[in-house]
């Protein structure tokens, strides 16, 4: 039995008599990526990758075809944060790779590992700018856009090509990484012995990086004097899967702990010393606040302002790019290394004992969490028609409660801002949603990956104007035959579907929709499940009906229009006119 594309090839070549075993381009890239591990390849076929993605295919690869690059592009990144490997988009030239882009970007800015692999005009004709079938510069513009951007251009090469996009991708912080292959390249033949001791197997791809001693004693001398100290996790501790080790930090050192969005379930939301449901009143009154792998962007607001109260703070850091130190403000204990070994190091640091926070700041906390949780829960069970947010999502959490291995996907404005706060997660790495640019159309690529990559059923939320972003692969889902359901809050528009045209034209407002769109018909269209809800029992139902049976489901959840606000909780973000007549 052949064991690589290569040995396959050989034997093909051995059957034909050839006086010489050779192998080429395709194969050496597919035997790359598999002495790596990876068997996993997302894209849209075309020329010239049409036989790549075939051939991957014959040797046993997983090749999942998409409708539209940019989905097959967010899938192979949310792969990589999954998985700690890059997670691979393969794409034809110019435009596919310029859809596929967006997503390399994005994965970028996330801190994702990810290839974006394109095939590509020949140099000759791109250079001279000759007019060539789908010509594009593509590693020229790829190159600002994502961490790394390579080029290979003999088969001899691509076993270091494809090693050095691996290493670019998940060493140090991880990210997008662009690998572009001229059409020539696959189909260059080569001596197979030659071919096989050209590949490279990465040793270690993402080294720990060890914090130095100082930096750990100093981040410890300024937590152990704090008065009202703070923990924030963000995605990349998530990533990290340092996960008992930060629960045993958290737990140790008894501060209470903000999760940024995809951090949550890294310890269960329910857990003591939780802060989720009350950030306004940790960021403002903190006094020493320690970050782990989450930046001070926007997200929160830059570590200043108002947000962040008028005492003043001191920030330690945990992240291993040591240039997002002091990005924002001055971080007065940067710990820059990989986040388990700097967690483990702090742990270390605390064995000799460690003073339990303020009672008063603590119990404060608490109190504020508590009392916004009890003011919460009736408007969780509130059976106004049609329902609102907050009635809808209340079933949705309990369903989360009950399942907690299953996978959220969530975007959206309200349906976003709404879900992050109202569902609790319980499992790390469960949820998967806008991030860093808060992007519509990650739904369904991030769906069919987490469902492709875990086994365990997704539940994707959607606001009606997210899932068009990438509502065709739910045809994607159904040929895959995935466990994912999604649910569609149809508000009849983007933030709400009451806008109207102030010039009083018959063109409808910019953000408003087809009113009582049926989403789950288009499900129906592909074969999956479609179910129209109007109530949270019925919602509940039909949820929890897809969750038993695996089957791809949309369910059409009726939302009240007018309950939505406009760009759902960031909405001081949005400028408006001030010179405007109405
Ligand atoms: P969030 O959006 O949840 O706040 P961010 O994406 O802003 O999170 O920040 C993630 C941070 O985690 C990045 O600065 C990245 O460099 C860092 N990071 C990612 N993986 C690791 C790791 N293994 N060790 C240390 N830092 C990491
Ligand atoms: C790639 C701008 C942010 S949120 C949103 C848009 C278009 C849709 C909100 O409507 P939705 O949610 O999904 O129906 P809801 O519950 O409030 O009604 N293009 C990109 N990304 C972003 N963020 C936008 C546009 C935007
Ligand atoms: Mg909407």
């Amino acid at each position: 039995m052949p064991t690589t594309a290569t040995d396959t090839l050989r034997q093909k070549s051995h059957d034909k008599s050839a006086p010489q075993s050779l192998t080429d381009g395709f194969h050496l890239i597919i035997d790359a990526l598999r002495l790596n591990g990876i068997n996993t390849i997302y894209g849209v076929p075309g020329i010239p990758i049409t036989d790549f993605g075939r051939l991957a295919q014959a040797e046993g690869m997983r090749v999942i075809s998409f409708r539209h690059e940019q989905h097959a592009g967010n899938a192979a990144a949310i792969a990589g944060y999954l998985t700690q490997k890059p997670g691979i988009c393969l794409t034809v030239s110019a435009p596919g790779f310029l859809n596929g882009l967006t997503a390399l970007a994005n994965a970028t800015t996330n801190c994702f590992p990810m290839i974006l692999i394109s095939g590509s005009s020949d140099r000759e004709v791109v250079d001279l700018q000759q007019g060539d079938y789908e010509e594009m510069d593509q590693l020229a513009i790829a190159k600002p856009h994502c961490k790394a951007a390579f080029r290979v251009l003999h088969a001899q090469d691509i076993g270091i090509g494809v090693a050095r996009a691996i290493r670019a991708a998940c060493s140090g912080r991880p990210g997008g990484v662009y690998l572009d292959l001229p059409a020539k390249l696959f189909a260059e033949v080569m001596d197979a012995q030659a071919g096989r001791e050209s590949l490279v197997k990465v040793v270690d791809p993402a080294p720990r990086q060890f914090p130095a001693p100082e930096a750990i004693v100093r981040a410890l001398d300024v937590l152990k004097v704090a008065k009202r100290p703070l923990i924030i996790l963000g995605k990349g501790a998530a990533y990290a899967r340092a996960d008992e080790d930060i629960r045993a930090l958290v737990e140790k050192s008894g501060i209470p702990y903000l999760p940024m969005s995809m951090a949550k379930g890294l310890l269960p939301d329910d857990h003591p010393q939780s802060a989720g449901a009350a950030r306004s009143l940790a960021l403002k009154e903190s006094d020493v606040v320690m970050m782990i792998g989450a930046r001070l962007n926007w997200l929160l607001s830059h570590g200043k302002g108002k947000t962040w109260g008028t005492e003043p703070k001191k920030f330690i850091q945990i992240d291993i790019e040591p240039r997002e130190m002091d990005s924002n403000v001055e971080i007065a204990a940067p710990v820059v290394g990989d986040i388990a070994s700097c967690v483990s190091a702090l742990l270390d640091g605390m064995d000799g004992g460690w003073p339990a926070p303020p009672p008063e700041w603590t119990g404060a906390i608490r109190e504020k969490v508590e009392a916004n949780i009890a003011r919460m829960a009736p408007k969780l069970r509130n059976n106004n028609v049609p329902m609102d947010f907050h009635a809808a999502l209340g079933a949705l959490r309990t369903i989360i409660k009950e399942r907690p291995d299953a996978i959220l996907v969530n975007e959206g404005a309200n349906t976003l801002d709404f879900a992050r706060s109202i569902i609790n997660m319980y499992q790390p790495r469960k949820r998967l949603d806008v991030g860093t640019w808060g992007v519509m159309g990650i739904g369904m690529g991030f769906a069919v990956a987490a469902a492709i990559e875990t086994g365990k059923p997704v539940l994707a939320v959607e606001g009606d104007s997210a899932f068009g972003f990438s509502g065709m692969e739910i045809e994607t889902i159904c040929r895959y035959n995935l466990p994912v359901c999604v649910v569609v809050f149809n508000n009849n528009g983007i933030y709400r579907g009451t806008d109207v045209n102030p010039s009083g034209g018959t063109d409808v407002a910019t953000t408003v929709f087809v009113k009582d769109s049926r989403y789950d018909k288009m499900m129906e269209a592909f074969g999956g499940v479609g179910v129209h809800a109007t109530t949270p029992d019925e919602l509940t139902r039909a949820v929890n009906e897809a969750m038993d049976s695996g089957k791809p489901t949309l369910v059409n959840a009726v939302i009240d229009e007018k309950a939505g606000t406009e760009s759902g909780r960031i909405g001081d973000l949005n400028p408006q006119s001030a010179v405007s007549k109405k």
